[in-house]
């Protein structure tokens, strides 16, 4: 559909195309010059800058949404924020925010007249200055737009809960071609019009990404209006290039689509009926590097991929390109715009919104500002009775979910808390959440639907980069929330973990970003544990990639139980601007610690397990059996049992990691031990057997600059496995109770010709269990049935 009034006065119209004109002057002066930043002086090599950094393209495009969107914020008295798709955009929302007066106010060195104005193109994209894209340091922004994908998700996660909120979300028409932001088009399907704000997409159609026409450009246009039609959007066109017939038509549907945001909340939040309506897309068709050179060096530019970024560079070199860029710069003509201080006059900064509600001072763009601390209930209320360790078991995951189901209900007024997950909160044993709340779904529903509901709390769709993105632009706008995941697919989001962490990272150096909610993964259904699953869902890796992260952002840990992971999972709830990933196993397993020694050792993080330890009348241990996993936990305390019976002379001191951070060396990572402690636990020279949840090469990694590292042998996930028995997953991986002891063994040759029986009955209970389950298809009954305690 295409919308031809013309609601704009000849004064407004004007007025709007010069504020446009002047965020476009603002973002060709950051990309080029250095000095004489309003040209009252000829343009000469010495005011453009050395090197050319930047990307013009996109740029126009997103200053005239910019400056569309402060009309309409004023005229619907709107609580807009801006999300930029494109983020290599960078210029332009750094321009608008210093037009509207924000970025002064953040940065007062950059203010509002001449001088400020050559700080402000000077600093962009130079040493000592802000990066190129919409960083954290941009103000108003919550999305950097650096790596492509994440707009949609990012903005649907910001007005989730935030009924008041409308995210302008432009989506670059290359960014449309990732995976990750064509899934996340269904998040309108997850929209409650009472209860959630708006989001309205903006696809940026302006032909190009880097170097090739985009598809969505170049696809009939019946095709393209059908693909939004199909995802459920009401698609509205705004083609063209002549600017003054452009802003007509980009205001004129501005109009109605807010028009038509505001009558679908007026008549849900009215009637109380929440369905899904058509919400309003606008598809914006402009060229690429609008209003920059239409030429350079007799090549098409303007319209063309070739503007992407700096149109043309060789302006040291060619002094063709720097008349160019003079007369670019001029066409603009800022003499109209700037008054002789160098500020926007009066007359055009009287376009922007004022205070709170200028996109660039949105206080949901700085979601800690908003942040609320959760009501949480006692996590120990959830504790799970361990009489003495072993005697009974539990599932790990389940008693995390009521607890998470409680955190649900107390925080239900706040409308602040939710739970991510790619269609497997039930499989990962959080169901308890449904006795609080449902799954949140706006389609039809019928009869035999499982906790369905339009105001539930539980995202869950099959997209794993939908879901992180939602939590994402959730955490960002000030709210809390947790994601669980099969632990070999939380892989798929990989990057988009880097970006969140590389923002938080950022943000920490940013005095006016206030810290908000850390990102929560629960990984689940792990590596150890896939009975209907085999080698393809086996993959601990995420740690190893987290573990590559900013040490200040990043905690890992490995709860052996239920109490711990109640435990562990309270403190995650309760921190700040970190990204916690928690692994654990969702099987009923063994009970080790009850919960006032469980809360002992998470707060510790590593400790020595005294009551599985034979080595307190000497203090000196034969041999350290290490844990960091619940499976590992288990079959380290098998081996550990099967030493005392066979070999009761034997010193073993049983150590457990929870916190795995806690093996760096203190000055990588504030959790780490200091050396002192590391050797008193580890010792500095005694074999150290190290059963591992992951891939056995990270505890070198972790470990490698400490004393007895020489002594350290880990053994972990070694790329070995099938649909099979849980032991025999073990035992493939040479992690299993067996193999453990006769690891001890090969350590202390000093133990002699002693060991060569029971380094035999190791060899052959590994042999039986071969034959046994092979034969039978489940595990040996003394696996099974296997106990700590007599
Ligand atoms: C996931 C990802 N892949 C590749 C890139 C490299 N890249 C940067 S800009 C760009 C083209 C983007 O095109 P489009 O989304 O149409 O943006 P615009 O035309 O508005 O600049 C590419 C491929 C990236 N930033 N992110
Ligand atoms: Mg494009």
């Amino acid at each position: 559909m295409t919308i031809e009034a013309t609601p704009l006065s000849a004064t407004e119209l004007k007025n709007i195309n010069a504020y446009w004109r002047a965020a476009n002057y603002l973002s060709v002066g950051q990309i080029y010059l250095m000095k004489n930043p309003l040209l009252r002086e000829p343009l000469t090599l010495e005011h453009v800058k050395p090197r050319l950094l930047g990307h013009w393209g996109t740029t126009p495009g997103l200053n005239f949404i910019y400056a569309h969107m402060n009309r309409v914020i004023k005229s619907f008295d709107l609580n807009a924020l801006y999300i930029a798709g494109p983020g290599h955009g960078g210029p332009g929302l750094v321009a608008n925010t210093w037009l509207e007066g924000t970025y002064s106010e953040y940065y007062p060195d950059i203010s509002e007249d001449t001088d400020g104005m050559r700080r402000l193109f000077k600093q962009f994209s130079f040493p000592g200055g802000i990066p190129s894209h919409v960083a954290p340091e941009t103000p108003g922004s919550m999305h950097e737009g650096g790596e492509l994908g994440y707009a949609v998700s990012h903005a649907y996660g910001a007005v989730f809960d935030n009924p008041d909120l409308i995210a302008c979300c432009v989506v670059g028409d290359g960014e449309a071609e990732t995976g990750p932001l064509a899934t996340s088009w269904h998040s309108n399907k997850f929209l409650n019009p009472i209860r959630d704000g708006a989001v309205l997409p903006i696809l940026h159609l302006n032909g190009y990404k880097i170097a090739n026409p985009t598809l969505l450009a170049r696809i009939p246009k019946a095709e393209l209006e059908s693909l939004f039609i199909g995802y459920g959007y009401k698609p509205y066109f705004v083609e063209g290039s002549d600017p003054e017939l452009m802003h007509q038509k980009m205001a004129a549907t501005l109009d109605v689509a807010m028009a038509e945001i505001k009558a679908i909340q007026q008549q849900a939040r009215e009637s109380g009926v929440a369905s899904r309506p058509q919400w309003p897309i606008i598809i914006l068709r402009s060229p690429k590097g609008w209003t920059g050179p239409k030429e350079v060096d007799g090549k098409k530019a303007e319209d063309f991929w070739r503007s992407h970024q700096v149109p043309f560079s060789a302006v040291r070199e060619d002094p063709e390109h720097l008349k160019l860029l003079e007369v670019w710069l001029k066409s603009y003509k800022a003499e109209e715009l700037f008054d002789e201080n160098g500020s926007l006059l009066p007359e055009l900064k009287a376009l922007a919104p004022k205070g709170l509600q200028r996109m660039g001072d949105n206080p949901h763009t700085n979601g800690g500002s908003l942040l609320r601390k959760l009501h949480l209930p006692k996590f120990t209320d959830f504790a799970l009775d361990v009489p003495e360790a072993g005697a009974v078991k539990g599932e790990a995951t389940r008693v995390q979910g009521t607890y998470l189901a409680e955190v649900m209900r107390l925080n239900e007024k706040e409308q602040n808390f939710r739970l991510f997950g790619p269609d497997e909160t039930a499989s990962n044993r959080w169901s308890p959440a449904f006795e609080v709340t449902d799954r949140t779904w706006m389609e039809r529903t019928i009869p035999e639907d499982d906790h369905l509901s339009t105001d539930g709390r539980v995202m869950e769709i099959l997209s794993e980069h939908t879901c992180q993105g939602w939590l994402e632009g959730y955490l960002l706008t000030g709210r809390h929330g947790f994601f669980n995941c099969y632990e070999a697919f939380i892989h798929i989001i990989d990057s988009m973990f880097n970006q969140h962490a590389k923002w938080l990272k950022t943000t920490q150096n940013i005095e006016w970003r206030r810290p908000v909610a850390s990102l929560n993964y629960l990984l689940s259904s792990h590596v150890w544990r896939q009975d209907h699953n085999g080698f393809s869902h086996q993959d601990p890796g995420f740690i190893d990639h987290v573990v590559n992260k900013k040490s200040s952002v990043i905690r890992v840990y490995l709860p052996p139980d239920a109490n711990t992971l109640l435990s562990v999972t309270d403190h995650c709830l309760r921190s700040r601007n970190y990204v916690n990933v928690i692994v654990c196993g969702k099987q009923p397993s063994e009970q080790w610690l009850d919960m006032d020694a469980a809360i002992k050792h998470c707060t510790a993080g590593v400790g020595v397990w005294d009551w599985a330890s034979s080595d307190q009348e000497t203090g000196e241990p034969d041999v350290v059996m290490a844990c960091a996993g619940d499976v590992p936990t288990l079959e380290t305390l098998a081996a550990v049992k099967i030493l005392r019976e066979e070999l009761p002379e034997l010193k073993v001191r049983v150590v457990n990691v929870v916190n795995l951070m806690k093996l760096l060396p203190q000055e990588e990572h504030t959790h780490g031990l200091s050396d002192n402690d590391f050797s008193d636990i580890f010792t500095p020279n005694k074999p150290v057997i190290f059963a591992y949840h992951g891939y056995p090469w990270l505890i070198h990694r972790l470990t490698y600059r400490r004393a007895g590292h020489h002594n350290i042998h880990a053994r972990g996930y070694k790329e070995e496995g099938t649909t099979s028995t849980p032991f025999d997953m073990v035992v493939m991986n040479d992690l299993d109770r067996f193999h453990l002891v006769i690891d001890v063994l090969d350590r202390l040759p000093e133990l002699g010709h002693r060991t060569i029986y029971l380094k035999q009955l190791m060899r052959d209970k590994l042999i039986e269990h071969n034959q046994y389950v092979r034969e039978y298809g489940e595990d040996m009954p003394e696996i099974r049935d296997w106990k700590w305690g007599k």
